[in-house]
């Protein structure tokens, strides 16, 4: 157990042009805080790793302004509310927000929600029913518009993300086939939840990647949910059937890639079967949130999503589960287990 008068903060100490490793991270030992009127204390309970925290790592421009050196490294967690002067919030209850890579953090409700215990296990809230899973949501059904019988292909298939992509494709009549990193994710993507077919792209060389891709989707590929990016997206293009959609979630094979490879020209491909080619970010569904969470909430309660998580025990260990997910350890959604519910 932490002492429950410090706060242990996981700052950022450097930025690594390539792979992170854990040096790049600083723990350090600071007092709780007390919250002023309209602010609520919370303790962290579930701490996300996510792919995204790697740009914030970089001093460039995004969605959100970079993480300073030397700043609390970012991040959304699962809370429970100690102390409260905020009108909206109350001592016990449990909230999901931007609550960062530390034991307490403060919050006047900014980008927080609350969590309801009875619906699903409350680490769902940076899950299934949290970000990755609006992203799943709303990227495969808004930005994809899958048909029932079309085929369905999702690297990073056994993933946060790419895990409920291809159980919302087969919740809507597609035939769902992933691409992921091991045998085991393979075993498990199409032995429990549903996949049709998948492979695992690191037993395959990289110029037979269309080919396999081929073999597993005989009737063309209508819909890819790209979250790596790379010499397996490269490889789809020649596999779209006439008005096939690709939606770009993510390209984590070239977050921490110094070197990257000259990139193919994929215009002919995308003139030639008409294809619609667009990058999302699942914030511009903010506003639909609460659509896509009742739906995911229904099909999670009614058996018809299944979602995994890889837990890793203790703040300490914070940098350590974010580096391993982008090596591809977690299976389903990687999180960090701060304190005891
Ligand atoms: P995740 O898939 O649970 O974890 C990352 C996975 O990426 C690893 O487990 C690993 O699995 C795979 N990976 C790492 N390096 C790779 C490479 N070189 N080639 C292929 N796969 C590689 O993470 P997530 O949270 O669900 O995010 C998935 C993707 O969606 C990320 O690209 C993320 O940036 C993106 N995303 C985008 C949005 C948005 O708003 N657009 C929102 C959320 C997430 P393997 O074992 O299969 O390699
Ligand atoms: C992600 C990858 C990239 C993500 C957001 C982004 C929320 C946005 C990047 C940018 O605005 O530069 O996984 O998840």
């Amino acid at each position: 157990m932490s002492d429950p008068n410090v706060n242990r903060q996981w700052l950022l100490a450097n930025r690594p042009p390539g792979w992170p490793s854990e040096s790049d991270f600083e723990l350090v030992e600071t007092p709780v805080p007390e919250p002023a009127e309209g602010q609520f204390l919370v303790r962290n309970l579930w701490v996300s790793v996510d792919p995204y925290m790697r740009g914030r790592m970089r001093d460039v421009k995004s969605y959100v302004p970079p993480t300073a050196l030397g700043a609390v490294m970012g991040g959304e967690s699962v809370a429970r509310v100690t102390a409260s002067r905020h009108p909206d919030y109350a001592e016990g209850e449990i909230v999901v927000g931007p609550f960062a890579w530390q034991d307490y953090a403060l919050s006047d409700g900014q980008g927080a929600r609350k969590v309801d215990p009875k619906l699903a296990p409350i680490s769902t809230a940076v899950g299934a029913l949290g970000m990755p899973g609006m992203t799943a949501y709303f990227g495969l059904l808004d930005v994809c518009g899958p048909k029932e019988g079309e085929t369905v292909l999702v690297s990073g298939a056994a993933g946060a993300v790419g895990s409920l992509v291809g159980q919302i494709a087969k919740i809507k009549g597609c035939r769902a086939v992933g691409i992921a990193g091991s045998q085991q994710k393979v075993d498990w993507i199409t032995g429990e939840l549903g996949f049709d077919a998948a492979f695992n792209y690191k037993t395959v060389a990289a110029e037979d990647y269309s080919d396999a891709i081929g073999e597993l989707c005989p009737d063309g590929v209508d819909c890819y949910f790209d979250n790596v990016g790379g010499p397996i997206s490269d490889a789809v293009f020649p596999r779209y059937n006439v008005h096939g959609r690709m939606a770009i979630c993510g390209q984590i094979s070239l977050y921490n890639d110094e070197d990257q490879q000259p990139a193919p020209r994929p215009y002919w491909f995308i003139l030639r079967q008409q294809l619609t080619v667009r990058g999302f970010l699942v914030f511009q569904f903010l506003k639909r949130y609460p659509e896509g969470l009742r739906e995911m909430a229904q099909w999670i309660g009614e058996g018809s999503i299944k979602f995994r998580e890889t837990v890793a025990e203790g703040l300490e260990n914070t940098p350590a589960a974010f580096i391993g997910m982008m090596r591809g350890e977690n299976i389903g959604k990687q999180l960090v287990r701060v304190a005891p519910q």
